[in-house]
């Protein structure tokens, strides 16, 4: 039997894993309550997501991940959550990631005003204000309006790694309706990008 070169071996289980998301077969996503039906695609940069959500007890601050499993990223954070919410988390303080988020409407969420789809960033870090206080986290949620029908694509970019060492670890967390979803990324030369996309 011909055995597949290890990349193809990656690329081919990144492909299944993103295929079991998207179809009913696979047994073990449930039907979401709320009627969101996202149906995920592989990109060529594509993100391996994990739908399994371990608790690891009381929801904590700033590491974009749902510790306590009850479907909402950081809550009680002063981070914003909706019935989309993506968010990513890292340690470098100085290192620069953007959460880019483009929407049906194809606009990128920004820290200015919703989106056409309703879409916001609650803030980019680490910015240039310090108002992130080293606690670097972007979050991109629905902030008004139903969530819009079509294809939504989540990527996470490395602006600026400055002059710390890499690869950076990015921690990034999706909620789409009751479904979650997260996975660590690892990033490591300046605009170096990582995706996913779905569709509604
Ligand atoms: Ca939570
Ligand atoms: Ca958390
Ligand atoms: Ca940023």
């Amino acid at each position: 039997m011909t055995v597949p070169p290890p990349g193809l071996q990656r690329r081919r289980l990144r492909f299944a894993a993103l295929c079991c998301l998207a179809t009913t077969a696979c047994h073990e996503v449930p039907t979401p309550k709320d009627g969101l039906d996202a149906k995920f695609a592989a990109t060529d940069d594509g993100i391996e997501l994990e739908r399994a959500c371990t608790p690891s007890g009381v929801e904590l601050c700033f590491d974009a991940l749902d510790n306590n499993c009850n479907g909402i990223i950081d809550e009680g954070c002063g981070l914003h959550t909706g019935l989309l919410q993506f968010t990513i988390a890292w340690q470098e303080s100085a290192v620069d990631i953007d959460l880019n988020v483009n929407g049906p409407d194809g606009q990128v969420a920004t820290d200015k005003s919703p989106t056409d789809a309703g879409l916001l960033k609650d803030r980019d870090c680490p910015g240039s204000k310090g108002l992130c206080y080293s606690q670097n986290v972007e979050n991109v949620f629905l902030a008004e309006g139903a969530p819009r029908r079509g294809r939504y694509r989540v990527v996470v970019r490395l602006e600026d790694l400055k002059s710390a060492r890499a690869p950076i670890q990015v921690r990034l967390s999706a909620r789409v309706g009751q479904r979650h979803f997260t996975s660590l990324v690892e990033l490591e030369e300046n605009s170096q990008q990582r995706a996913f996309e779905f569709t509604l």
